[in-house]
């Protein structure tokens, strides 16, 4: 029930849910569940709806990105819904020429090299995507007391699309601006910094209940050059999103060795991958909460093999300060949509031993 001291009903269940409980380092009855990439490919539902609509289109088109969003709420019951939309989103909305690709991902026609390229691109305004303020509007109206996570790319992640022009393994490009043109890597930063900042407001402002920031390639930085060059960036995202008064999640893939920093940039919540053992995380992250972290090839395994390592990952959950069950990075598109959903039960279900 409803503890009444904040309005209606729903507010007061929304409050109570057992993410944001969880998120603000609290031990609901329960720990809650939901996926990286919860919607898009593994939902036949997904790939119904999006037949002949481009991914960016279906992106900026609001009844479309409730649809999507709810799909995977309906289906497996998950304690929280993540914003259908893309990391670079907000760029194609202040007018960056950019395409997401199927198979290939976001494509920029015109890659940013010099401080002129970075000058080019406007800082986003609120009056730059008024589908998003619909969209999340819209959600937050059928979500009821399940909350809505909003998210943006994080500065560094963000900028190897706009100077790779395009999807990168190594991130060579971008990382020989950081180290050899620091004045344009500086404004650039600032600049992602500025509209995505702005982008996570929107969203808040709108009625998402909580924030991911996204710096999912950092694992591509030694500590000293994420601590140099790419956190204050961060930071200066999650301070703004501080003001908004929701957990704040942040996540990056292959972060073992930054798992510290990436707390310090004012984090709430830490995401973790799936490469390091979370009990080995928790220590790290300081007084915080953690995300994470089944390997999403786990869900290929027999049942019982990936419910016994989801046990193991609920267990060492309960050392943290708070604890978000998900997988390592996002749901690989083979998946099978039921495997998942047996997933989603067995972890609402476990409780702990003690
Ligand atoms: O047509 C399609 O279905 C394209 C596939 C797709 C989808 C479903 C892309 C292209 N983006 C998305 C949606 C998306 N992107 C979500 C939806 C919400 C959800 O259910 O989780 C989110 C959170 C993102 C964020 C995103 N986009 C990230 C950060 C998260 C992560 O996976 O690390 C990144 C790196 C992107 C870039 C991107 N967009 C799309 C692709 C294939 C990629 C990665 C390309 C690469 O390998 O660099």
């Amino acid at each position: 029930m409803d503890s009444g001291s904040s309005g209606a009903p729903a507010a007061g269940a929304l409050r109570d849910s057992a993410f944001l409980a969880a998120a603000r380092g609290e031990r609901p009855s329960h720990t809650p569940v939901w996926f990286m990439r919860q919607a898009g490919r593994s939902l036949p539902e997904y790939l119904r709806v999006r037949e002949g609509v481009g991914m960016l289109e279906s992106c900026m088109d609001p009844e479309l990105v409730v649809e999507i969003t709810m799909q995977p709420v309906r289906r497996y019951g998950v304690d929280a819904a993540i914003f259908f939309s893309d990391i670079v989103l907000p760029l194609k909305a202040v007018g960056v020429d950019l395409d997401i690709k199927p198979g290939v991902g976001p494509v920029v026609a015109d890659p940013v090299r010099t401080l002129e390229d970075v000058a080019a691109i406007p800082d986003l305004t609120p009056e730059h995507v008024p589908f998003i303020t619909e969209a999340v509007r819209g959600l937050v109206g059928e979500l009821g007391s399940t909350p809505l996570i909003g998210f943006a790319g994080a500065p560094f992640t963000v900028a190897s699309y706009l100077v790779e022009g395009g999807p990168s393994k190594e991130h060579a490009l971008t990382k020989a601006m950081m180290f050899g043109a620091p004045d344009v890597w500086d404004a650039l930063m600032r600049k992602i910094a500025g509209i995505a900042a702005t982008y996570l407001e929107v969203q808040v402002a709108a009625g998402a209940s909580a924030v991911q920031l996204f710096d999912s390639w950092a694992g591509a930085l030694t500590p000293a050059d994420y601590a140099a060059s790419v956190m204050p960036h961060s930071a200066a995202v999650l301070e703004r999103a501080g003001a908004l008064g929701v957990p704040r999640i942040h996540f990056g893939v292959g972060t073992s060795n930054l798992l510290g920093l990436m707390g310090e940039a004012g984090a709430d919540v830490v995401g973790v991958d799936w490469r390091m053992p979370l009990a080995d995380a928790v220590p790290l992250v300081g007084d915080r909460a953690v995300q994470g972290n089944l390997d999403p090839t786990l869900v290929f395994a027999p049942t019982e093999v990936m419910t016994a390592r989801a046990a193991e990952v609920l267990a060492a959950g309960r050392a943290a300060k708070g604890h978000v069950f998900n997988l390592g990075h996002g749901v690989i598109p083979s998946t099978d949509p039921d495997q998942l959903a047996r997933l989603t039960e067995f972890v609402q279900a476990w409780r702990p031993r003690d």
